[in-house]
């Protein structure tokens, strides 16, 4: 008898999904795909975890929250040729820190700006919306520092911290455009969309393209 493949809840246009679909398609990982376009996944997925974000794993009797977790678990029990967080323990403590940064810095004011599109009106927050802009571009500006001499954003191979930057920063430009003395984010952002991981997971999302609440660009 063959072990049941472990479960992702997932909609290929979410950002946190994209981020766990990188690091499966980076390693070609076998997995039983869930997507919450089925009302029947959106109910396992509110039984299996009342807050109903996304995505999540389930692996036989383990329930694992939280895309960067998602990541770390498949890293340790479905290892693939390539290694998500590196074996030595200050190397991974790097790669975490900057998929703090993109989860915390890029993806949360993504969020506040998108979040505030969807409001009632007499509802919206317009110096919240100021103030994550004005985050993204913070976010921006130390990103391009880092980035300068630099391919991928932690150590010297694609990471856990990649997987998060490939959505954060598509969905980062379309929501608050990258300045253009940006060279370096943009460069970085570029590369990320050329990754075959990366581009199958945007390419899966292309249908969804028209509910993007603040109006899709023409454009990748
Ligand atoms: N901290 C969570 C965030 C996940 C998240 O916010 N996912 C979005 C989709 S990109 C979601 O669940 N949205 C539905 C909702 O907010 O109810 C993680 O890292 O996985």
């Amino acid at each position: 008898m063959t072990a049941a493949l472990p479960r992702l809840y997932a909609h290929p246009f979410s950002s946190y999904s994209q981020k766990a679909l990188v690091a499966l398609y980076e390693n070609d990982t076998p997995f039983d795909y869930r997507s919450l376009e089925d009302a029947d996944a959106s109910a396992e997925l509110a039984a299996a975890w009342p807050m109903k974000r996304f995505p999540i794993l389930v692996d036989g009797g383990h329930v694992v929250l939280e895309a960067s977790c998602v990541v770390e678990y498949l890293d340790l029990h479905s290892p693939g040729p390539l290694r998500l967080l590196p074996t030595d323990a200050k190397a991974a403590l790097e790669v975490r820190m900057l998929d703090r940064f993109f989860d915390n810095y890029v993806s949360t004011p993504i969020q506040q700006v998108v979040s505030d599109s969807l409001r009632h009106e007499g509802q919206h927050d317009p110096l919240g919306v100021i103030e994550a802009k004005a985050m993204l571009d913070t976010a921006y500006a130390w990103l391009d520092r880092h980035m300068a001499n630099r391919e991928w954003a932690a150590g010297n191979a694609f990471s856990l911290a990649d997987c998060g930057a490939a959505p954060f920063l598509f969905y980062a430009d379309w929501t608050h455009p990258i300045d253009p003395r940006f060279g370096h984010v943009h460069a970085y952002r570029r590369r990320l969309l050329a990754r075959p991981s990366f581009a199958r997971a945007m390419d899966e999302a292309r249908p969804y393209r028209h509910c993007f609440p603040l109006g899709a660009p023409d454009r990748d």
